[in-house]
């Protein structure tokens, strides 16, 4: 067993304070060998636990995203499972973030140490993901059962986000456009469930409803009808059909063996944004050449040979 899989052991185990300071720590060391070892293997642990299951849940400001996953943390919880949320802030880069606003909402069991939540920056305004946002998920998908990603946005940062989740969830707000909106910006194929929240609200849920119905597709491709709910989580409306829908999307994935295959194309993707980002086109298609199953199942150091050696070719500037 390597060094860097007793630290996972250990930090599994250990307080909300030591894995504040590993994900700390991975932004602070991120070029480092050690990081991206630790991390690699926390990918590994990750594919091999089959209780690690990745949630997203986006929608735009106000859907009530943060009271949601408040309510599926005391459900899981309920179940015995442990529970990290990742909530990317878009504002944070401008004000500080809006962390209290979410975990106000959430209402976790402070007491709970199986319960952790951890703010991301956004990349920009509108909720993209940061580079990040890929490891850090990693690292704590191998730390507990579920992790779950809320994310703020209507056609901007949905595609960033089913880039790094086993199952994206997406809220509309009802009698909002929220779903014409979604149509025009042509994302009908990525949720996996939607949802029109605030049910229990009079109006135009139903028509919300159906508007959604009408605005989603088939993924009949990926072998897999989006599935779509009216919840309230004051009235608690739909939250057992939610978590049926999750637990059938989970099963779904598995059984096809897609599962693996999307954490490979997710891992995939990384690296290419990544490489891509700063080596441009060219860097990108040399690292195309590259990649292959082997190496795509030790991302991130492959992320940091590849650029080293890029760096070396590309920018004439050697690295260690
Ligand atoms: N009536 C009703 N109100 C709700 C429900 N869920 C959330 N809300 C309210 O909606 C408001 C926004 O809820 P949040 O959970 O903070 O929404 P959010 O999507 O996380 O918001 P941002 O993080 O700012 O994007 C709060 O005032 C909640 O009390 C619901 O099921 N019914
Ligand atoms: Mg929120």
């Amino acid at each position: 067993m390597s060094d860097t899989t007793t630290n996972l052991d250990r930090l599994r185990a250990s307080g909300k304070k030591e894995i504040a300071e590993a994900l700390a720590n991975l932004e602070i060391n991120w070029d480092t060998r050690r990081v991206r070892t630790f991390l690699d293997d926390a990918h590994a642990r990750s594919l091999g636990r089959s209780k690690g299951r990745i949630i997203g849940i986006t929608g735009p400001p106000g859907v009530g995203k943060s009271t949601l996953i408040g309510t599926l943390i005391r459900l899981y919880r309920q179940q015995d499972l442990s529970v990290g949320v990742v909530a990317v802030d878009p504002s944070s880069q401008i004000s500080g973030g809006s962390l209290l606003g979410d975990r106000t909402r959430m209402n976790p069991d402070p007491d709970d140490s199986r319960i952790f939540i951890r703010s991301l920056a956004a990349r920009d305004r509108l909720g993209g993901l940061s580079e990040f946002a890929f490891p850090t998920i990693t690292l704590m998908c191998a730390l507990f059962d579920r992790v779950i990603v809320e994310s703020v946005g209507v056609g901007q940062s949905e595609s960033d986000v089913a880039g790094v989740v086993d199952s994206l969830v997406l809220c509309v707000q009802p009698g909002s456009g929220d779903s014409l909106q979604f149509m025009k910006a042509g994302l009908t194929e990525i949720p996996d469930i939607a949802l029109v929240t605030k049910a229990d609200l009079e109006g135009n849920a139903e028509q919300s409803f159906y508007d959604l119905k009408n605005a989603l597709g088939n993924n009949a491709a990926r072998g897999w009808k989006t599935q779509i709910h009216l919840v309230s989580t004051h009235s608690g409306t739909g939250l057992e059909d939610l978590c049926n829908s999750l637990d059938e999307h989970a099963a779904c994935l598995r059984q096809g063996g897609q599962w693996a295959a999307k954490r490979q194309l997710q891992s995939r993707q990384w690296l290419e944004k990544s490489l891509g980002e700063q080596f441009g086109s060219i860097g990108l298609n040399h690292a195309r050449a590259f990649l292959n199953a082997e190496n795509l199942s030790t991302p991130f150091t492959t992320e940091r040979d590849l650029s080293t050696r890029f760096r070396k070719i590309y920018l004439n500037i050697s690295g260690s």
